[in-house]
């Protein structure tokens, strides 16, 4: 039996989805995102596509190009109930799916097709009753396996529905640059361009991938196999999530360390309510800073025991923050992974490895890192955010006493307080320093734009949650991040 792999795309998906619930707009350029002066496109119609708008554009370019759009604010509830409707869809013809994100999933068909006259009308039958019951057009494209049938479902959109047969896949490969291969990002396409591979065509000349290997390292065989249509990757249905993680683009740039400090021990605490929602433990902890020239730089810890505890991640933030900002400051070379490693072999915060600077805020409940504060930036700050990941389900461990009895006390408390917020909504129950973040000095909450930038495609808001290709993380799997410090 030959493996058949589909792989669908809803086309401008919050976009139809406005167009589909407003039939006024119907027909006319429909932009969704965030609608401040510092908002970003998170979609538009094809319609305002013409225009040149595209996702992750500052809405003010949008508004240049297209003035005469119509702008709306995302509604993620509603797209989020779509989405769920168009999953129940396609479960109805195989079970065997694996979502990649909101609007997009890859099905395992294989054999079904006999029940169709084929591939291409099995396609059909699945666009057409997505369409019956949304209104809404899918992009699907069917191919031996998974890269194909992704790069098929872009190659006809809107309405797509293309089907890359055995036997063609290197022809219809050849001629594409060799940035669609997966993993292969800005800096991987450089080099491979420095060797003189340009285009796909140029890596299937090679008889395998060892004259890449110099150029790539242990990324050489992926690129040569994915490079002539080889990609034996089965459809994951229980992809586990892999990374959660919470991040804001402000309204007003960050300028001081008081206010980043709020900002992380909101994340902190977002993340472990929905960690320990979901039962899971983490063992990395990123953030990632973004600065007003849109420099945007990442630092990461592994943690020696995967923790869903809101302090330890607000510890490891501190920590990580406070490095970076000495690497700022001190103009430092760029560090290495290794530096990362050397701040600490728990993630207990040290004062003694970190300098301390005037904070006047200090109400901090967190034991020792109370007593060290946030450094002041270098400069403004756009965007902050903190990510878990190599999250595991929880197991029972056997601590020290004191270390279980802690913990239990520990786990008690977030229990309650996470039910009462349950009961009672986000901002029921919180720390005096959470409080002070929602209404600041002046009791209003701080403004924010919702949507996340051009760099951070496929997240929707900024509770990102991956239960796919995290595309940072499979970087750094692939080692195409290489040092963790760079500047992307
Ligand atoms: N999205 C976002 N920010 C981005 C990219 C996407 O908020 N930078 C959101 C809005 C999109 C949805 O995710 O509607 C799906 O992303 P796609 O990349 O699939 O884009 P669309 O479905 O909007 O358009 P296309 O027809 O190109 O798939
Ligand atoms: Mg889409």
């Amino acid at each position: 039996m030959r493996r058949w792999i589909m792989h669908v795309d809803m086309d401008a998906f919050f976009a139809s989805i406005e167009q589909l619930d407003h039939p006024e707009y119907k027909g006319h350029p429909v932009i969704v995102g965030g609608l401040s002066s510092r908002g970003v496109v998170a979609t538009c119609s094809y319609e305002a596509r013409k225009f040149g708008v595209h996702s992750a554009m500052p809405i003010s370019r949008a508004k240049k190009l297209c003035p005469d759009g119509i702008y709306v604010y995302p509604r993620m509830d509603r797209y989020k109930e779509v989405s769920h409707q168009i999953f129940s869809i396609m479960k109805e013809f195989t079970p065997h799916i694996e979502p990649l994100s909101i609007d997009e999933a890859f099905l395992e068909v294989s054999g079904m097709s006999t029940m169709y006259s084929g591939p291409k009308a099995l396609g059909r039958a699945i666009k057409d009753r997505v369409f019956e019951e949304t209104g809404l057009i899918i992009s699907a494209g069917l191919a031996p396996n998974k890269f194909l049938a992704k790069l098929a479902s872009d190659l006809d959109k809107p309405d797509g529905l293309v089907v890359i047969p055995y036997g063609r896949e290197k022809e219809i490969l050849a001629p594409l640059p060799i940035k669609r291969i997966w993993g292969v990002g800005p800096r991987t396409e450089k080099i491979l361009k420095t060797g003189g591979f340009h285009l796909m065509r140029h890596i299937q000349a090679l008889p395998d991938e060892s004259s890449l290997i110099p150029l790539v390292g242990n990324q050489a065989r992926r690129i040569w196999e994915l490079a002539n249509g080889i990609d034996d990757r089965p459809v994951e249905t229980d992809r586990k999530i892999q990374s959660i993680g919470a991040e804001e683009t402000y309204e007003e740039d960050l300028t001081d360390g008081s206010a980043i400090e709020l900002e992380f021990r909101y994340f902190a605490n977002r993340l472990s309510k929905r960690l320990r929602k979901r039962n899971l433990l983490g063992h990395t902890v990123s953030i990632k800073v973004r600065y007003d020239d849109f420099t945007t730089v990442s630092r990461q810890k592994r943690l020696d025991t995967p923790s869903d505890h809101e302090h330890v991640f607000f510890e490891t933030a501190l920590l990580l923050w406070n490095k970076l900002m000495q690497d700022k400051t001190s103009k430092k070379p760029k560090g290495t992974k290794n530096d990362i490693e050397l701040l600490g072999a728990t993630t207990k915060v040290k004062s003694t490895n970190l300098k301390s600077t005037n904070s006047n805020y200090s109400s901090s409940n967190y034991g020792s890192s109370s007593e060290i504060a946030f450094m002041d930036p270098p400069g403004p700050i756009r965007l902050l955010g903190l990510t878990v990941s190599g999250l595991d389900e929880e197991v029972p461990m056997q601590d020290s006493l004191f270390e279980s009895s802690k913990n239990e006390t520990e786990n008690k408390l977030a229990g309650v307080l996470d039910s009462l917020e349950s009961k009672f909504g986000e901002t029921a129950v919180m720390s005096g320093a959470l409080w002070q973040r929602f209404h600041g000095d002046n009791g209003t909450r701080r403004k924010r734009s919702e949507l996340k930038a051009a760099v951070d495609a496929q997240s929707t808001n900024e509770d990102v949650e991956s239960n796919k290709m995290d595309k940072s993380l499979d970087l750094y799997k692939n080692g195409d991040v290489g040092d963790l410090n760079e500047d992307i």
